[in-house]
């Protein structure tokens, strides 16, 4: 049994229609492939390209077979597999590039994405925000380099299978929700006046009307939190760079958005928070709350409520371990650079608040409220 790609006349949606055309015959071979040898069903792209079906565009159910066995010899559990198959030949680690194909093989054939068959402008918004957030949860190194260790301590693999088993992709609010991925991007798109996928200072500021200071704000486009490519410099900040600055804003409890906040509030990257970072953020959160009428506390004694917030283990240096143990990072950064979200835990008991257990995404119910996500609604606004 072969399954062939034949000659596709050459337009400007050749890849696209290549691509519709190998998930069809793929979603068509699967079942028998995957009764045969128990690969999980979206591992199928990357089985297909593994097996040499992107060289030759096609591949017979025996070198199906055949490679899965392989894998099944060499590769000892599912993380040291799934990098075999997805990793560029004799790399052991995953880069962003690589999860290409199957997240265009996902949006190709989950029946919680036929919706999107018709919008191709969307599978690449889509499969950037899904990869963001897999690095964002997974890649806890911060290298760009998911390794097999990252891999299995991660719970990537066991979701990717849920797909398998849900229909309703919103269902899957780790990394694949598409309801997600629309109120992110919808977010971005109101600050990206000009459209171009970049955002600058002035356009981020905008962000939860002018909730984040000035002085965040430009610590967040130093460099400080992205890779510090040549785009970095000319202070602008990509999408994929945006849903980084949003989980990080909407959830500051999680291991990634303290480090995120962590160095971005360590302006001089020595690895401590000092007396004077703190009051450097803290000065402007003042000159807010003065122009709002409201009375600020005097530097000193919110120095003393923060550091029996934090209680670090060496007096007057606060480490990021210190802010992962004490379970009250998110009030501790917006004291410092989120003005709304200071006064609106200043109302309430902070160890009350603790104990509520927020999901990241806060944003997805205020937006959903006048966002209808549908295609042809979505089509109308991008
Ligand atoms: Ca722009
Ligand atoms: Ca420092």
């Amino acid at each position: 049994m072969y399954v062939r790609l034949h000659s596709v006349n050459i337009s400007r949606n050749a890849d696209i229609i290549v691509t519709h055309i190998v998930a069809c015959l793929m979603q068509s071979l699967c079942f028998c492939v995957y009764a045969a040898c128990g690969c999980p069903l979206y591992w199928k792209a990357p089985m297909f390209y593994g097996a040499g079906g992107e060289r030759t565009g096609f591949v017979s159910v025996h070198s199906f077979i055949a490679t899965w066995r392989k894998l099944l010899h060499s590769c000892h559990d599912d993380a040291s597999r799934f990098i075999y198959l997805l990793a560029k030949p004799g790399c052991n680690y995953l880069e962003q590039e690589d999860f290409i194909p199957l997240l265009q093989d996902i949006v190709d054939t989950h029946p919680g994405l036929t919706f999107l068959k018709d919008a191709p402008e969307f599978h690449s918004r889509y499969i950037t925000t899904v990869i963001q957030r897999i690095y964002y949860i997974v890649n806890r190194s911060w290298t760009g380099r998911i390794t097999m260790m990252e891999l299995r301590r991660s719970n990537f693999l066991q979701t990717l299978a849920l797909l398998e088993e849900e229909d309703d992709i919103n269902q899957i609010t780790d990394y694949f929700s598409y309801e997600h991925f629309y109120v992110i991007y919808c977010k971005f798109w109101e600050l990206d006046t000009d459209h171009d996928l970049y955002i600058d200072p002035k356009d981020l500021a905008r962000y939860n009307d002018h909730a984040s200071s000035n002085r965040i704000i430009e610590r967040l486009f130093s460099g400080a939190v992205t890779r510090g490519n040549a785009v970095q410099r000319e202070g602008r900040m990509s999408y994929a760079e945006f849903v980084w600055f949003l989980i990080s804003e909407e959830d500051k409890k999680n291991h990634t958005s303290i480090e995120y906040w962590f160095r971005c509030m360590d302006a001089d990257g020595d690895g401590v928070l000092s007396m004077f970072e703190l009051e450097y953020f803290y000065e402007e959160q003042c000159e807010r709350m003065e122009r709002m009428g409201i009375e600020p506390l005097p530097f000193q004694d919110l120095l003393c409520q923060m550091l029996d917030l934090v209680k670090p283990e060496s007096p007057g240096k606060i480490t990021l371990g210190d802010l992962k143990r004490c379970r009250m990072a998110h009030i501790f950064f917006d004291t410092f650079f989120n003005l709304e979200k200071y006064l609106d835990h200043e109302q309430r008991d902070p160890f009350a608040v603790q104990k509520v257990s927020v999901y990241m995404f806060n944003v997805k119910y205020t937006c959903s409220a006048n966002i209808s996500y549908s295609i042809s609604d979505a089509g109308g606004a991008f």
